[in-house]
């Protein structure tokens, strides 16, 4: 079967909440060496963006974005094993990762961390519905370069406000990195964020800035 057959099927898959074939589909891709990062990006997060717009349109109830959801996270964790380590060598710096307090998407925020460990990163993943106080003292523990928080709801963004407010008041020497479907450049800024990351790519690229130009701010 060729790619784009294999990230039709991905896709198609997670459309429809067949978490068996989104799984077959997955060892497929790998059995046939395409790069599981395509997988991901192309196949199951288009599957998934579609269910979203429908879901938007009230075509469809929050059962079926369940059931899609963890059919592309199955998929999502046979690939995982399979993408490429891209970075070799010593450590590019250390990420605290986490989804903000009151939101428990995690599927996106997922992706971010397993980029960043492929690109040199140590991340400390501290899941989904993350309270402020948790980040800034993880960071703290783990003397972090960058604290990341990702927020899918517009109901959640004031959390992001909150931990870059801690964070400031804690005096921590790190940079704040922020993502989601309801995160933005304008409000990375509006709160005083070092970066805002639209995607998984963008998140490694913003990353990797932040951790080279230390010497500016550490
Ligand atoms: C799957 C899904 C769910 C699943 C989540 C499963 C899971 N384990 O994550 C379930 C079914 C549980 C769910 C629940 C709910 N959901 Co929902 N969900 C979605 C859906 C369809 C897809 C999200 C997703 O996984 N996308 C795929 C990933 C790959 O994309 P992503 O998360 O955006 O991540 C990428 C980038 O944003 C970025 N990124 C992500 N994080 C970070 C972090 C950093 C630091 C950086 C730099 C980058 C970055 O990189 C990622 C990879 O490229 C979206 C629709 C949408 N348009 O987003 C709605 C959506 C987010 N959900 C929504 C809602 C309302 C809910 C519920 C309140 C529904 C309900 N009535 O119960 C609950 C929330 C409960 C809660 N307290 O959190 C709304 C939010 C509306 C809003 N603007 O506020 C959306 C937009 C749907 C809609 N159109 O109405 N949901």
């Amino acid at each position: 079967m060729g790619k784009g057959e294999i990230l039709r099927q991905a896709m198609q898959a997670v459309v429809v909440g067949d978490e068996e074939a989104a799984v077959a589909v997955a060892k497929m891709a790998v059995a046939e060496g395409i790069n599981p990062i395509e997988v991901i990006s192309d196949g199951l997060s288009a599957g998934i963006k579609e269910i979203g717009d429908l879901f938007e349109k009230d075509e469809i109830s929050i059962p079926f974005v369940i059931i899609a959801a963890e059919a592309m996270s199955k998929a999502i964790a046979v690939l995982e094993p399979h993408i490429p380590k891209e970075h070799k060598g010593k450590k590019v710096g250390t990420v605290v990762l986490g989804t903000v307090e009151g939101d428990i998407h995690d599927i996106g925020k997922g992706i971010v961390a397993t980029m960043l460990r492929v690109y040199g990163f140590e991340v400390h993943d501290l899941g989904r519905d993350v309270p402020v106080e948790v980040f800034v003292s993880k960071a703290r523990e783990v003397n972090a370069d960058i604290i990341g928080s990702s927020t899918l709801m517009t109901t959640t963004l004031p959390a992001q406000k909150l931990l870059q407010e801690a964070v400031e008041a804690a005096g921590l020497k790190v940079r704040t990195m922020v993502g989601g479907a309801a995160v933005s450049q304008l409000w990375a800024d509006k709160i005083g964020a070092s970066a805002y990351g639209e995607n998984a790519a963008e998140a490694v690229r913003k990353a990797k800035e932040l951790a080279e130009n230390q010497w500016q701010w550490r």
